[in-house]
């Protein structure tokens, strides 16, 4: 049995997870067997109605105006799940193409539809919720620290809480990274939505991304986003920059409540690091911390060399001066050491890269040269040359690095950066 975090809020929060027939069949297992079962009150939101391991899925999108079904070309989809169910799909419909990913696919083209009459659904679902928290299946939620999160607001008030993001001038809480409403804001948005479906069903076609076009909402009703970086961000456990910056604040002091992008392995991680926090749990204690996590799960991993794995950076520009670091691990090694912020690098035969922040990076083969936050994942990878020299675990493997002396002052250096603050500082309240 798992250990689950204990609130006053737990019956008062319904947590919304929105999905799409093409994700969920992958990425609904490990949420099953991790985050979900500490979670008392969810519901799951797709483009298609099933019952699917266990779990009812709902499809939000019925309540769409069928002349938008009809003139929406991303509604093929819809209804080819509807006619046929998932089997008649081809893989580049599941998939999707292309550089970018993730984001031509059909599924995902669909999923800007789902968010205005998601919180009408979720109001109607839990009508005594105090709190509603969409996430998506790959957004891991430090349940434990959302719960005591949320405890700091006034749930009566309209609230809007997530990490900022602009797209124009229309400022809204980044989907992926989660985002909370109070049940007086949600209330305000889906009663906003219903008098005035035709023209927020004109502004999405006209539009690409959901959160913005909800944000938009919020914005007409008068609710305010507070903006709860890095209680909410975007990166996952291996592709975050442990010292990523944004709006003066740095992460490392506060407690996470959501890692995004998030694949099965890295659920696994933090799950365990979770259940280990909470066995330990005194009453009163602090929350798991990026420090705390930081600490547990990835200085562990860290060391002067290791082997087929990729640090996910893009790097900096070497100098001519440096093009001999090009020439072997060793060298690239020696050229990270001389500069002096250089922390971690990566070697792949004949290709240095190097970088002064520190990331995780992954398990690879192959080099990642271009990492893509708005897909997810790696967009370009170094091919490899095949020297045909029979040796599977020579040149052609990607190895990564760390300074290891300086992974130690960075750490020393965040850490005095929390401890010297007067005040508890895991919170943006
Ligand atoms: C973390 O980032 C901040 C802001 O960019 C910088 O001032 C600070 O020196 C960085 N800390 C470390 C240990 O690199
Ligand atoms: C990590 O590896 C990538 C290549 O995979 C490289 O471009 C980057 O510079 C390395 N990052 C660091 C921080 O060393």
């Amino acid at each position: 049995m798992p250990v689950c975090p204990k609130s006053s809020l737990l019956d008062h929060v319904l947590v919304v997870i929105r999905t799409g027939a093409t994700e969920v069949t992958e990425k609904l297992p490990i949420y099953s067997k991790t985050i979900l079962r500490c979670i008392p009150n969810y519901v799951i939101y797709s483009d298609m109605e099933e019952d699917l391991q266990g779990h009812h899925i709902y499809d939000v999108l019925d309540q769409v105006n069928d002349d938008v079904k009809k003139c929406a070309p991303e509604f093929e989809l819809y209804e080819k799940l509807r006619s046929g169910g998932r089997q008649g799909l081809d893989y580049e419909t599941t998939f999707g193409s292309g550089p970018s990913g993730a984001m031509d696919n059909p599924g995902w083209k669909l999923d800007k539809w789902k968010f205005l009459p998601m919180v009408e659904r979720a109001l109607q679902h839990s009508p005594d919720a105090k709190w509603f928290v969409f996430i998506e299946l790959d957004t891991y939620m430090v349940w434990q620290n959302m719960l005591e999160y949320l405890d700091k607001f006034d749930a009566s008030q309209p609230y809007y809480i997530g990490k900022h993001m602009y797209i124009g001038s229309v400022l809204f809480a980044h989907g992926g990274s989660g985002f909370v409403l109070s049940y007086a804001a949600a209330d305000k948005v889906s009663k906003h939505w219903k008098e005035h479906q035709d023209e927020y069903e004109q502004y999405t076609l006209e539009e690409w991304a959901g959160d913005m076009i909800l944000g938009k909402v919020l914005e007409d009703v008068g609710v305010d986003l507070f903006w709860s970086f890095p209680n909410f961000q975007g990166d996952s456990l291996t592709t975050i920059d442990w010292n990523i910056t944004k709006i003066d604040r740095e992460p490392w002091c506060y407690a996470p409540t959501t890692f995004h992008h998030m694949i099965t392995p890295e659920f696994s991680m933090v799950w365990e690091f979770e259940q280990n926090w909470l066995r330990r749990k005194q009453p009163g204690a602090s929350p798991p911390c990026f420090r705390d996590i930081f600490k547990s799960l990835v200085l562990p991993w860290l060391r002067a060399e290791r082997s087929d794995w990729d640090n996910i950076s893009t790097g900096s520009a070497l100098s001519p001066a440096e093009q001999e670091a090009q020439s072997s691990f060793e060298k690239c090694q020696a050229v990270c050491g001389m500069k002096q912020k250089c922390i971690q690098f990566s070697y792949v035969q004949g290709k240095c890269s190097i970088s002064n922040e520190l990331r995780l990076g992954r398990a690879a083969e192959l080099q990642c040269l271009e990492y893509s936050n708005a897909a997810g994942k790696c967009i370009k990878y170094e091919t490899a040359k095949s020297e045909g020299d029979g040796n599977p675990h020579g040149e052609s493997q990607v190895r990564s690095g760390w300074i290891m002396n300086r992974v130690e002052a960075y750490v020393t250096k965040l850490d005095q950066s929390c401890d010297g603050r007067p005040e508890r500082h895991e919170w943006v309240i």
